[in-house]
């Protein structure tokens, strides 16, 4: 502040109480609006963890048993923060796997950010842009420093974020099974969970089939389904047919990096279309909805390069009406509370995959596990930032390589 100069004239008399009100005035806003110190990133450790999944998880690309998680505590001001990388064991999701995540970030990233000073973690983002792709590596490192500073502000992050929901309607998204039979029994188990809709994996010869079993079944229940890129155009006979199911959208049913196709097959159905691969950032959001690739987003964090350009992509589709939900990568406990937070925001409308620790892990990394209510909804912690505790000792218990750096 220390513009006093700049005062307009005052009546003689009402001076003190000006000041006071000037003063008081300035103090709010150096509180609401920074005025904080700049700190600089003085440590960060990565570290991979290999977790068990309680149930294999299937889709059009692969099944996975055990996953391979990396996640990054970084350390600035006296407060550690908690980042965690999505990327799938393979690179079938995207092109990132463990290994090009723990190379970017070492290589690039950690060198980059170490020793720098930054009073917001949305300042860093932009640093990273020079590094084409490799969001996942990029958001396991930013959203870190997300945490750092809602600890910093005394914030849940998810206030930090913009956020406004206290709870956050929750759905499920359940893998290709051996038999028609097995997936049937989990979509009954969490319908009975209180989960608010139900996301089954298809791909060639597990979809038309099985949408059938479920629908005569549970004629009314909120479904969707996820083809993780398993057709293409010249399938458009056979993915007409799914519009029968009065589906709440399909996610991803072309190409992995596709925006023009999906646009054509949009104009061919009635179901709606849900962009998730394709997505990588607010210009691919922009250009999807300009074209007419989808009518719903599925905002996952690690796959836009995180928070910052989470938000981006959050204002763009709720500038245009277009609703977003949350996706998941069958995250760990800290993925997880960084999707809770996310979920707050006002643009997240429909039901995500973020769901109950139980479903994934036999002990989760974080203290207390995520839990969902009867009503299928999570609690959003109003405590400063994650509002879980990581646990130190099941995280030492499940690493498996840990390399620590420092400025
Ligand atoms: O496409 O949404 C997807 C899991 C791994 C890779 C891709 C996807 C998924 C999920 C699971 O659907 C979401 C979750 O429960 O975490
Ligand atoms: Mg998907």
């Amino acid at each position: 502040m220390g513009q006093t100069a700049a005062r307009p004239p005052t009546i003689p008399g009402t001076t003190p109480a000006l000041s006071f009100t000037h003063y008081t005035l300035s103090l709010i806003l150096v509180f609401a609006f920074g005025g904080a110190d700049p700190v600089k990133t003085d440590r960060i450790e990565i570290r991979e963890l290999k977790l068990p999944l309680v149930h294999f998880f299937e889709t059009s690309f692969g099944r996975t048993t055990t996953r391979r998680i990396i996640l990054v505590r970084a350390y600035a001001d006296g407060l550690t923060g908690w980042g965690e990388v999505t990327c799938g064991e393979d690179p079938f999701f995207s092109y990132e796997t463990p290994e090009t995540a723990w190379h970017i970030l070492r290589d690039f990233l950690i060198p980059w950010t170490l020793g720098r000073e930054w009073t917001s973690a949305s300042e860093v983002a932009p640093r990273f842009h020079r590094i084409r792709g490799h969001n996942m590596a990029k958001a396991g490192l930013e959203n870190a420093l997300w945490d750092i500073e809602a600890q910093q502000k005394g914030m849940p992050l998810a206030e930090l974020l913009g956020g406004t929901l206290k709870e956050i309607p929750c759905g499920v998204s359940i893998g290709i099974q051996n038999l028609i039979d097995d997936l049937l029994d989990q979509v009954e188990r969490e319908l009975s969970a209180g989960y608010q809709r139900i996301k089954v994996k298809i791909k060639p010869g597990w979809d038309v089939k099985v949408l059938d079993r479920i629908r005569s079944r549970w004629p009314r229940i909120p479904l969707m389904a996820d083809a993780n890129s398993a057709y293409t155009l010249t399938d458009l006979p056979h993915l007409r047919q799914f519009d029968r199911f009065y589906l709440m959208m399909i996610e991803q049913p072309l190409g992995w990096n596709d925006l023009l196709d999906h646009a054509r097959l949009q104009r061919e159905l009635s179901t709606p279309i849900c962009l998730d691969e394709s997505i990588h950032g607010v210009d691919d959001a922009r250009q999807a909805i300009e074209i007419g690739s989808c009518k719903i987003i599925n905002v996952k964090l690690g796959r836009v390069g995180g928070f910052t350009s989470a938000q981006q992509v959050h204002d763009v589709c709720r500038a245009r009406n277009v609703p977003v939900w949350c996706g998941g990568m069958l995250e760990s406990g800290i993925g997880r509370a960084h999707n809770i937070a996310m979920s707050t925001l006002p643009g997240f409308a429909l039901p995500g995959d973020v769901s109950a620790s139980q479903r994934y892990w036999h002990e989760d990394i974080i203290d207390p596990e995520v839990t969902v209510t009867p009503q299928g909804t999570i609690r959003v912690p109003q405590t400063p930032g994650l509002g879980y505790v990581p646990n130190l000792e099941r995280i030492e218990k499940a690493t498996v390589r840990k390399e620590e750096f420092r400025s």
